[in-house]
């Protein structure tokens, strides 16, 4: 039987590159879009390697002929969409952009889907970042959006269009509504990967202070490597449908620091309130982490926290790493790679 072929838009990206990993164990063949201008940004697909097991061709998410052009190229079953202007704090500064390619992005693929093959299967990345300023406690498939920065709001009208298309053109398009989720491949903006970079630059002095913004802001955060599995099942259901996948449970970023510390073995303690809240190092008094309003969001997200009881019984997926085992798997690894 000839393999299957699954075209991944943002391979080299943090989910790109372990749903990579995860549908070559598959025995896949794998398509992987990249932009000519980060042409060389391959450090998560050599790390995991698997940079030679993969085809590259050059797409841009803002140019649909480029899109065409794959699509008319390969006979392609399953596509990952998970290209996207992905920063939600960038997204407030370039929101066009984001408009752009997180959302309009979506609509070039699904039209090309439509016009060339509508048997190809479709994955949209879609985001708990959707959920915004929260109307329940907890959220699943049925609670309702409320958006709260450009990027949101652009995944939004992601996540509606791939409805759309699914209900218009019988096409089996779905959205996994997936919140965070970190590994060691995150990316150094985003905060968790930010404080344990930025922690062990201070162990190295290779740094002075880590500057962070809202530390009162609550994620539900799981592990990137289990979370790929998910789309590849949402993909392999008898009927297009979307999913929430999460862990349930939900903390502060200051709870996050506060696990990072301990297993980094820094002996801390929180001092003053507010702007001035700080993190001093015991040891030697020294501040390690004060925080800076200008890393505050023009609009905040202040708590997430999922319920993925559906995808537990219809995929038979749940997820299996906490969050203190997350944070270790994060610094061991952090550790080995810093400076190589
Ligand atoms: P990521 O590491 O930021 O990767 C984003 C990818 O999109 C990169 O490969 C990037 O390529 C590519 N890209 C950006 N702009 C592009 C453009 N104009 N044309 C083509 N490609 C472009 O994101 P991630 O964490 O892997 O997330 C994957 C997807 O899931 C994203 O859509 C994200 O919005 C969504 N999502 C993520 C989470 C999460 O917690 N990680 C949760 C929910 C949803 P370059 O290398 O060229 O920049
Ligand atoms: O921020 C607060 C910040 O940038 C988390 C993306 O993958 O997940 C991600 O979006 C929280 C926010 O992720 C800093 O204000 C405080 O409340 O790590 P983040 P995010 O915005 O939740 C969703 C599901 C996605 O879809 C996105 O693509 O942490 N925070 N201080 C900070 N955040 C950052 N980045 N940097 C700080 O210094």
């Amino acid at each position: 039987m000839s393999k299957k072929i699954a075209l991944i838009t943002g391979i080299s990206g943090q989910d790109g590159a372990y749903l990579a990993e995860f549908l070559l164990k598959k025995n896949y063949k794998i398509i992987g879009t990249d932009r000519r201008s980060a042409r060389g940004n391959n450090w998560r697909l050599s790390r995991l390697g698997i940079l030679n097991k993969i085809l590259y061709e050059e797409m841009e998410l803002g140019e649909l002929y480029e899109i065409e052009k794959i699509f008319r190229k390969f006979k392609i079953d399953e596509v990952y969409n998970l290209a996207a202007q992905s920063f939600v704090a960038t997204s407030f500064n370039s929101p066009l952009n984001t408009s752009n390619i997180t959302g309009l992005g979506v609509l070039r693929i699904l039209e090309t889907i439509k016009t060339i093959n509508k048997n190809i299967k479709f994955y949209q990345a879609s985001s708990s970042e959707m959920f915004g300023k929260v109307t329940e406690k907890t959220q699943n498939e049925k609670t309702p959006l409320n958006p709260q920065s450009p990027y949101a709001i652009s995944k939004v009208f992601g996540h509606y269009i791939t409805d759309n298309y699914r209900k218009s053109y019988d096409m089996f398009a779905v959205s996994g509504i997936l919140f965070n989720h970190e590994s060691p491949l995150r990316g150094e903006e985003f905060v968790t990967r930010k404080i344990i970079l930025g922690l062990i630059k201070i162990l190295n002095n290779d740094l002075k202070v880590l500057e962070l913004g809202n530390i009162y802001a609550k994620r539900d955060w799981g592990y990137a490597k289990e979370y790929v599995e998910a789309m590849w099942k949402m993909l392999q259901q008898k009927k297009p449908k979307d999913f929430v996948i999460s862990t349930g449970k939900t903390y502060s970023i200051k709870y996050f620091i506060n696990l990072s510390t301990n297993y980094l073995g820094l002996k801390t303690k929180w001092v003053g309130k507010g702007i001035n809240e700080k993190l001093i190092n015991v040891k030697n008094k020294k501040i390690i982490i004060k925080i800076n309003s200008k890393l505050f969001r023009p609009s905040e997200v202040n708590l997430l926290k999922g319920n993925s009881l559906l995808a537990k019984r219809e995929l038979g997926w749940s997820p299996k790493t906490n969050l203190k085992k997350l944070v270790k798997i994060m610094i061991d690894e952090e550790i080995k790679y810093y400076k190589k």
